[in-house]
């Protein structure tokens, strides 16, 4: 493979059931294309993840891909940095492995972002387009709360992907290893004056598997007080000149 120009990262835990649909469908939407790679980090799954993923990297039609192995699970942001850092294109995105986002909306993310500015000038993010108008009402108020919070305008702060020039990464000086990692991206973006591009996506049913929250009300709740949680953690960490 040629230098790759976009490296796609997706953090697997514990996603044995959708791994071989993320690989046929990058397959069909990259095609012959040999400017991008795709980092499959099994972080740390407990399921059999890891053989389903190394039989699905070394077939030749997949070559695209390749697998980067957390031994044992240290959180979300520690699995998708793992990736990133191992990542060697020009410009890094990462998105889940839950097939919620399609894989082709990072490929038309990333035709976005380049179409957007100078490289190193911009980040992109998505913006979920069809959500049902609680899940919309639950966003717009941790918008708020962490345009209050944080000073800054931070909305959709889960949507997928999330993307941009190697440049940035020299700024993520300190990311964290847990589920903050998405909110600490684009609070870095917000503080360094960054511009945000922002992508609508089209944010579909979970393929496999469970998810950590948000389906239920009772996820709903956990995922709010969680997110609300970071929020607060990265203002006293902001105040203390942690980060
Ligand atoms: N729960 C969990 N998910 C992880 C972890 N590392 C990576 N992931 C991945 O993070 C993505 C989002 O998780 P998901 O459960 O779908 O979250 P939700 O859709 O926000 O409720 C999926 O691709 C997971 O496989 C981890 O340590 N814990
Ligand atoms: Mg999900």
């Amino acid at each position: 493979m040629s230098t790759p120009h976009l490296s796609i990262v997706l953090p697997c835990y514990n996603e044995a059931g959708n791994i071989p649909l993320i690989f046929s469908r990058f397959r069909e939407v990259i095609g012959a294309r040999e400017d991008i790679e795709v980092v499959m980090v099994n972080n740390g799954s407990t399921d059999d993840s890891a053989e389903i993923l190394a039989v699905e990297a070394a077939r030749p039609e997949n070559a695209f891909a390749r697998v980067e192995t957390v031994d044992i699970n240290q959180g979300y942001g520690y699995g998708i940095m793992s990736g990133v850092r191992a990542a060697t294109g020009e410009f890094i995105a990462w998105t889940h492995a839950d097939m919620q986002t399609d894989p082709n909306d990072v490929l038309l993310g990333y035709e976005m972002l380049r179409e957007a500015g100078e490289p190193g000038t911009v980040v992109l993010k998505g913006r979920r387009q069809n959500r049902a108008l609680l899940d919309d009402f639950f966003t717009w108020g941790m918008a708020v709360i962490s345009s209050i919070a944080l000073g800054a305008r931070l909305d959709d702060i889960n949507a997928q992907p999330k993307m941009f020039h190697r440049r940035f990464l020299e700024k993520m000086a300190s990311p964290p290893a847990d589920f903050s990692l998405d909110l600490y991206f684009l609070y870095l973006a917000h503080k360094l004056g960054v511009p945000i591009v922002e992508q609508p996506v089209i944010f579909g049913e979970r393929q496999h598997g469970e998810a950590k929250g948000g389906g239920t009300m009772k996820g709903k709740i956990k995922l709010i007080r969680r997110t609300l949680g970071y929020v607060f953690k990265l203002r006293s960490d902001i105040r203390h000149g942690s980060r």
